[in-house]
């Protein structure tokens, strides 16, 4: 169901499906609803995030107060990385998504949730898209790794691949850890804009924790409406960019010659298996 917004619901999109912000129009409701998600988030990704999300949360200055007005975000980040982030009404088609991915433009919900609903998200709104996903994209690596994603984005469409290649999404910007000296970090989206999955995901017996592998990822399932049972660890960014990096062609052809598709809760040989899930989380919600 989408989320009202009258300044969406006036506007008749372009043919990208951008809108204007309008950012004068959001009430101080909406404004307050953002610092009431960017405290809290802040406080509770502190000592869980990667260092350079929260070096992006500061160079686009996304804690001033209120919802971060575009004009003023998108000179920093432009000239961070090229990037910018631009408005549309709620989810977009796959291939207008990847088109802006593919064009170093990062499409943000304009509207933002409602006090009632902190906690649970239908759709991406602008405090997951931005807080979520922007500081990211100050990173060069990790900003031509999206870029990167956009154009395979394109090609797996079509291809008929977009399900497996949507996966990597979901692993990796959306739901993803990386190793670093100090232990387990969260980077990905999904996470870092949750409240319940920012600790989840780091401190729960019950999820499995594997080493990145980009088939195993494109063969597995995920899960939309609940914290995960599965997260995948990254070395590095670069390890992430570099496995953009090839055609992914042969392996489109491995996905169709093996159709072995595994499960969330699926572990395999080949798995660096870096915690084994107790699935206790799951297995409690299925009663
Ligand atoms: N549209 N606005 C918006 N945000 C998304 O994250 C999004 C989308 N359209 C398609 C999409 N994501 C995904 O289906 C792709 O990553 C596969
Ligand atoms: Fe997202």
């Amino acid at each position: 169901m989408a989320v009202f917004d009258p300044v969406i619901d006036e506007q008749t999109p372009a043919a990208d499906f951008t809108i204007a912000q309008k950012w004068d129009r959001y009430t101080a409701e909406e404004h307050a609803a953002w610092d009431t998600l960017y405290a809290r988030q802040v406080e509770i990704t502190r000592e869980r995030s990667v260092k350079e999300f929260r070096t992006g949360l500061g160079l686009l200055d996304l804690g001033s107060g209120g919802i971060p007005d575009l004009d003023v975000i998108n000179p920093k980040l432009k000239a961070l990385t090229g990037w910018e982030v631009v408005m549309v009404p709620h989810l977009v088609p796959d291939e207008v998504f990847f088109t802006h991915l593919a064009n170093r433009r990062f499409p943000a919900g304009r509207f933002i949730r409602k006090p009632t609903q902190l906690d649970y998200l239908e759709e991406p709104d602008i405090f997951h898209d931005i807080f979520g996903h922007v500081p990211m994209l100050t990173l060069p690596v990790f900003a031509n790794y999206m870029q990167a994603y956009g154009r395979g984005g394109l090609r797996a469409k079509s291809l008929g691949r977009l399900k497996e290649l949507a996966r990597l999404y979901w692993y990796t910007v959306e739901f993803g850890l990386i190793q670093r000296p100090s232990g387990l970090k969260i980077y990905g989206a999904g996470i870092v804009s949750s409240a319940g999955e920012t600790p989840f995901s780091l401190d729960s017996p019950s999820p499995n924790r594997i080493g990145f592998d980009l088939e195993r990822v494109m063969r597995t399932d995920y899960i939309i409406d609940d914290y995960q049972q599965l997260y995948v660890v990254i070395e590095s960014f670069e390890q992430l960019l570099g496995a953009t990096q090839q055609d992914f062609g042969p392996i489109y052809d491995r996905l169709s010659a093996d159709e072995t598709r595994y499960t969330v809760t699926d572990l395999i040989e080949d798995d660096q298996i870096i915690t084994r899930g107790t699935q206790a989380y799951a297995a409690a919600k299925a009663g």
